[in-house]
């Protein structure tokens, strides 16, 4: 009798949890900060030791260009070289389509880090538009750093990056961008209380030491 009870729970169980899971809501970590002020480097940081899916905005519009056949790639390069952002439903998609791929293979990782988005805006309004009640967007880290920090640093990087926009000329434009068009989208986030500033013109470890305490606070 007992076994039988056990074994009938025990086969309820998974499929319970794997419903439960499948419910789950992503939880999103918008990641935002100037160009080169380390947000894909504290990301990295943040994969090893918590249980994040790093997805870069940056990254994915960097992928869609080089995609063969992709129709944006042309519009990607131009608007990625000017420091321009990329009309939202360009990049809304691609953001929907790595988180669905990432919860398909493996129901446990609904928690992301969506980095560099949103940037403006229209990526705001997107945002809301294609994702409303379908995911929670449980904070911005925001990693604050000196302009003239964030242009050495790309500077340096682009010796060897071969990113298009790390040259001098694209490095203004980006800083302008992010000063008019996501200055703006941080500071709406801070009135709703949302904003975590991490001070990022130090050293990666020291950096990480802060955002570490800031998610273990989170949770
Ligand atoms: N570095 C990092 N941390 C350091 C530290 N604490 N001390 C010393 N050095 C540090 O770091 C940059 C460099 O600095 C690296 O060499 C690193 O080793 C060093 P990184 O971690 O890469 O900084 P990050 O903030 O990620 O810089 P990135 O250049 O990626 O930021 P951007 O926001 O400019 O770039 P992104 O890839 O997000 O976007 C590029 C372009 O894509 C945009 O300009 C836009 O045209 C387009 N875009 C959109 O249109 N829409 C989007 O939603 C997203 C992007
Ligand atoms: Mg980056």
């Amino acid at each position: 009798m007992f076994g039988r009870w056990v074994a009938d729970v025990s086969r309820k169980v998974p499929s319970l949890l794997k419903r439960v899971s499948l419910e789950m809501k992503p939880q999103v970590v918008f990641v935002l900060g100037g160009p080169g002020a380390g947000k894909g480097t504290q990301c990295s940081r943040i994969v090893e030791n918590y249980s994040y899916t790093h997805l870069s905005a940056g990254d994915l519009l960097r992928e869609e260009r080089a995609r063969e056949g992709s129709e944006f790639g042309q519009l990607i390069d131009n608007h990625i070289k000017e420091g321009q952002i990329v009309p939202v439903q360009i990049t809304i998609n691609l953001l929907k389509k790595a988180m669905e791929d990432t919860m398909q293979k493996d129901e446990t990782k609904f928690r992301f880090l969506i980095d560099g988005f949103p940037r403006n805006e229209d990526n705001l309004q997107g945002w809301n538009t294609v994702m409303d009640g379908k995911a929670d967007v449980k904070f911005v880290l925001f990693f604050d750093c000196d302009n003239k920090v964030c242009i050495q640093r790309c500077l340096e990087r682009g010796k060897s990056s071969g990113r298009t926009d790390d040259n001098r000329e694209s490095l203004e434009k980006r800083i302008q961008t992010y000063l008019q068009s996501t200055r703006p989208i941080i500071q709406l986030y801070e009135k709703l209380g949302k904003v975590r500033t991490v001070d990022a013109s130090r050293s990666v470890d020291e950096v990480f030491a802060e955002v570490k305490a800031i998610l273990d606070k989170e949770g």
